[in-house]
């Protein structure tokens, strides 16, 4: 008898991690990153001034994390392999350490019967690269290049899901708008000559794999829908104009080959467009994605401006909306993110009506919950507030895939409590809770429920 929520027997079921976030940068075992050089300058914007150094240790810990992603009845996981520590300044010799290390994390993932899913570049810029300008200059794109074809050479023997980028407008966003990614610039000209050179780069990595390789490239994107707060013209408007920002920007050349007309239109209207070069736009159009992992945590929800924006200022994309706090939106209280479930659906079916219905998975989404110590209960955390959170979201997703979306895979963010970024340990995403002082690993009981569904491929109710 099947399921209710049956999903297709080779569904992909696992977790995602990055290294910066998971491996701990062991000092003289890697090379230095922008999170190292941010951190020295100003740990006090760290959340509790934790720094990016130990995480979870993952280096030293990978075979007993694996075992357990086996027992929970993983059939993939998604890593990332760290530049810096791969080629220490990002340029030049490998380091063979390194190489140890992914090879052996590679193989024991597929003797435990998990494909790994390897990404390049999950926020971690080497720091050398970025004193060089980073994405915004466009020889850097060469060096992320040599990275992406030593990383082929080394490891794609044996892994055949490849991704160029995780959610690369972060960066873009954090960097160069907002003040929240180092090298924390507030100017629009240069995030979008950012996220151009990165698309670019993305492109001739895909280039460069296709031509020696069979197996799948893609990139990771978050796309986050743009709901309007009204029908009314001017929310319409707004929603829009955010929904080209924030994921058309990316999704569009990279699985059509093309920025959107209207985007396009607007940065030269305001005097906007980034430098490109001749060849680009062909190397764009024949070098489009086998694969995209879809990033879903929460919606965008959006409105008209209520007064006319300064446009003396500097430039924004927030010139032409506003964020929209909809009344009576359900709330995960525990990291102020609003849960809108059906969001996952609505992604899938867009990509179904109108990006070819490109092969896809959930590469993350997960709830992120503050001092989730209090919800132990003989030493596990009960974390029932996390199972419902997965079920309303695959319930979601098995409708897609039901009405025809090629959706491939789900993997929550993440395998265990890990650091990240400006918040270190404050939201914690795991299906293991992490003992940040001895390291003991332990299951939520959201991983029981899991390795369950996983096993079954699918639940009831
Ligand atoms: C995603 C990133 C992950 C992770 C996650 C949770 O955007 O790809 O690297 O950080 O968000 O974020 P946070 O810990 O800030 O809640």
């Amino acid at each position: 008898m099947s399921l209710q929520y049956q999903f297709p027997s080779d569904f992909w079921w696992g977790s995602a991690a990055s290294a910066a976030q998971t491996e701990g940068s062991h000092n003289g075992t890697t090379g230095r990153t922008i999170w190292d050089e941010w951190f020295e300058k100003e740990e006090n914007r760290f959340f509790e001034g934790v720094g990016p150094k130990e995480t979870s240790d993952f280096y030293n810990r990978y075979k007993e994390d694996i075992k357990n992603m086996k027992e929970i009845g993983h059939n993939t996981f998604r890593m990332s392999i760290s530049w810096a520590r791969l080629i220490p300044g990002g340029e030049g010799e490998v380091n063979e350490e390194a190489v140890t290390f992914y090879n052996a994390v590679i193989d024991e993932l597929l003797a435990q019967g998990i494909e790994p899913f390897v990404n390049l570049f999950h926020f971690d810029m080497p720091i050398e690269m970025q004193e060089k300008g980073g994405w915004e200059n466009r020889e850097v794109i060469d060096a992320y290049v040599t990275y992406a074809q030593k990383a082929f050479e080394l490891f794609a023997d044996r892994v055949s899901k490849w991704f160029t980028f995780n959610e690369p407008i972060v960066p873009v966003e954090g960097g160069y708008l907002y003040d929240f990614h180092y090298p924390n610039i507030v100017d629009a000209k240069k995030a979008f000559q950012v996220a151009y050179h990165t698309i670019i780069a993305h492109a001739k990595v895909v280039e460069l794999y296709h031509q020696n390789y069979d197996g799948k490239i893609g990139i990771i994107l978050n796309l986050t829908p743009s709901y309007p707060r009204s029908e009314n013209p001017a929310d319409l408007k707004a929603a829009h104009i955010c929904d080209l920002f924030f994921n058309r920007s990316f999704l569009d050349p990279v699985v059509k080959g093309e920025f959107p007309e209207d985007l396009i239109a607007l940065l030269k209207e305001y005097d906007h467009l980034p430098e490109t070069a001749e060849e680009d736009s062909v190397l764009l159009k024949e070098n489009t994605v086998d694969i995209l992992g879809v990033n879903y945590y929460q919606p965008r929800r959006v409105k008209a401006k209520d007064h006319a924006p300064n446009t003396e200022g500097p430039f924004m994309p927030d010139w032409f909306f506003d964020n929209y706090e909809m009344p009576g939106r359900k709330m995960n209280v525990y990291r102020g993110w609003e849960i809108y479930e059906k969001g996952i659906y609505d992604i899938m079916i867009n990509l179904k009506d109108n990006y070819g219905n490109i092969e896809s998975f959930i590469s993350e989404n997960g709830m992120g919950v503050q001092d989730e110590q209090r919800f132990i209960k003989e030493g596990r955390i009960e974390d029932d507030y996390r199972i419902d959170f997965i079920k309303e979201h695959l319930k979601w997703l098995h409708r897609a895939i039901e009405e025809g979306a090629n959706v491939k895979g789900y993997h929550l963010w993440t395998f265990m409590d890990n650091w990240s970024w400006m918040n270190a340990y404050k939201n914690r995403y795991g299906f293991f809770s992490v003992n940040l002082d001895t390291q003991e690993r332990t299951a939520k009981k959201s991983a029981y429920w899991f390795a369950d569904v996983s096993k079954q491929n699918g639940f009831d109710h």
